[in-house]
Formats: structure tokens, C-alpha cells, sequence
């Protein structure tokens, strides 16, 4: 696999690198570490989001300023960050080569060559590892790995965390990266709309199933009087997971014209709901979108399939 990836790269001068939509700090980071990495090895390499509102606190990563919000290259690879699935990139990736590089269980394998590690705590480190065996690498881009592996793990904090992660983090370090300057940028830099946002969130929290699910739901009213932006949201929904009792956490966005649905559970496998809906994640971390309709119905509905997949004992 790391051969066909080489030689992929080899056959290649003009490179673009795309991240998934609603970016965060993994598929950003993944992205903006590759474009550091080729960029050093002589590549023509541009990095590309087809959102044109991006995490701000993400600004301090090398080269940020550089994302595109189009495809330029006409001819070049294309290499996926932390996308699951092709639709999540937003472009029209139609016979171009794909360089796939994810860790999502749910991956579609849809690149020319799949660098696919459900294993691994990031897309940063499926990078990370796949790039140190044939190019050197610099401190530019181990700060971008670092940052998204420690965001993914939410400070090592997932189940995704294992002694491999703690290695690769601890090899990442001798880069002499400012880790200090990461944890600011992640945990002290938050906008006052999303302050707003969680806490019309939070006064929505509702619990079913004897405690062991909790729906929030962010309204477009809600939003627009926050003045939050999809960036905002992150994070949201782990509060519902906070609560003692609840074993899976739902947050309804009612998006422009569609809604938005993003869940975590403590243990229970929640991705094959999200698939069903055609999205993806991981089993204790999935979202997806559908179109808009009746919050109310499509949360008793949900409930229901929930109820119905057998994952939670209360009634
Ligand atoms: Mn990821």
C-alpha cells in the first residue's frame, strides 16, 4: 500500500489536497501537513475546502491562509483527508486519481489507492506514518498532524487512544513543536457566538429513555440570534454526553434548507444509524445531513430507530 502510494505521488507534479466539508481540525490539519510535506519535496501543491467558513482557531497552522475554496490544478492527484465518503469533499472527483487517506471504519474505499487504518486515533496519524517512510518530514507539518491527532482524541481522551497513538504523539514531539500554543489555539479561543449557541443548546436538552439519550436541537432562529457559524457547533453535542446517565447524544441543526444531525455515545455503536441516512463516522462519534422538515416528527422518528436498533435498555 505504501509503495502504490509512493509511486502515485511519483507519477504526479501537480497535486491537490481536499478536506471534508464542515472541516475540523483532523481533516484540516491531515491536509495542511501533506501540503507541507510535498511542498518540501518539490511538488506543485494546492490545499483546497469547498467551505469558505473555516475554524478560525485553526489559523495558526503553517500555510492555512493558502486553502482554496476551488480545484485550480486541471490535471493533478487528488488526495482525500478524513473523508469517508467522496460526497463529503463536494467536488465533481470524476476521472481524476484519488489518493484516499482516512481512518473512518465507514469508508467507502473509493480512491485509486486506499490508505485506510480504522485503527488509527486520526487521519493524521494514517498520514503521518504513511509520509515518514518515503519523504523526510518537517516541523511544519508534524505541527498540523499533532494538532488534529490531539483534537480527534480530544486530548487523548477517546477509545480510539491507544499505546501506538501515545508513540506516534511522542516521536511527533521531537519536532520541537509548541504543544502549549496548540492546546491555547484548541481549548482558549472559542467565539462568543458559540458560548450563545451552546447555551440555547443546552436549554433545548431533553432526556428519554430513562436518561439515556439526550436530543438538543440548535433552530435557525437560534442560530441567526447567536450569529454562529458551523465552526461554532463543534463540540456541542459532547456536553449531552457529560451527563451521567446518557449513553448517546444527539444534536438536530436546522442548517439553511436541510438539518444537520451529529451524535456521540459513550460505548454503542451509532455509526450504522448515521450510514442509513447516507453518512458516515465513527462508532461513537457519527453525523449526517438530511433535508429539511418538521424538527419535532423527525426527532420523534429518530427516536424511534434508535429505540428500534436495540443499543439502549431504557424505555
Ligand atoms: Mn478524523
Amino acid at each position: 500500500m505504501v509503495q502504490e502510494a509512493q509511486a502515485l505521488i511519483d507519477r504526479y507534479s501537480y497535486i491537490s489536497i481536499l478536506s471534508h466539508r464542515n472541516p475540523e481540525a483532523d481533516t484540516l490539519g491531515t491536509a495542511l501537513g501533506i501540503y507541507a510535506l510535498l511542498k518540501a519535496y518539490g511538488k506543485s501543491v494546492e490545499v483546497v475546502n469547498i467551505d469558505r467558513n473555516l475554524p478560525n482557531n485553526l489559523d495558526f497552522l503553517p500555510n492555512f491562509q493558502k486553502i482554496k475554496h476551488g480545484i485550480d490544478y486541471e490535471e493533478s492527484l487528488i488526495i482525500t483527508c478524513d473523508a469517508s465518503s467522496i460526497d463529503l469533499l463536494g467536488f465533481d472527483l470524476s476521472g481524476r486519481e484519488v489518493l484516499n487517506i482516512d481512518h473512518h471504519r465507514s469508508s467507502t474505499y473509493y480512491g485509486t489507492v486506499n490508505v485506510v487504518k480504522p485503527d488509527y486515533a486520526a487521519a493524521s496519524c494514517v498520514a503521518y506514518q504513511l509520509f515518514k517512510t518515503f519523504l523526510p518530514l518537517n516541523r511544519e507539518a508534524v505541527l498540523c498532524f499533532y494538532t488534529a491527532l490531539v483534537s480527534d482524541t480530544q486530548y487523548f481522551t477517546t477509545s480510539s487512544v491507544s499505546k501506538e497513538t501515545f508513540d506516534i504523539a511522542s516521536d511527533m514531539i521531537t519536532f520541537e513543536i509548541d504543544i502549549s500554543q496548540v492546546a491555547y489555539n484548541l481549548r482558549q479561543r472559542r467565539t462568543l457566538a458559540s458560548i450563545r449557541i451552546l447555551t440555547a443548546a443546552l436549554q433545548s436538552l431533553q432526556l428519554c429513555f430513562d436518561g439515556e439519550l439526550a436530543v438538543m436541537v440548535a433552530t435557525n432562529d437560534a442560530l441567526k440570534a447567536s450569529g454562529a457559524k458551523v465552526s461554532d457547533l463543534i463540540g456541542i453535542v459532547d456536553h449531552g454526553l457529560s451527563l451521567a446517565t446518557v449513553e448517546v447524544a444527539i444534536l438536530v441543526i436546522e442548517w439553511e434548507d436541510h438539518i444537520c444531525l451529529s451524535m456521540r455515545s459513550k460505548t454503542v455503536d451509532i455509526s450504522q444509524l448515521a450510514v442509513s441516512y447516507g453518512g458516515g463516522g465513527h462508532r461513537q462519534a457519527a453525523g449526517f445531513q438530511t433535508t429539511l422538515q418538521d424538527i419535532d416528527q423527525f426527532i420523534q422518528r429518530l427516536k424511534q430507530e434508535i429505540k428500534a436498533l436495540g443499543i439502549l435498555n431504557g424505555t
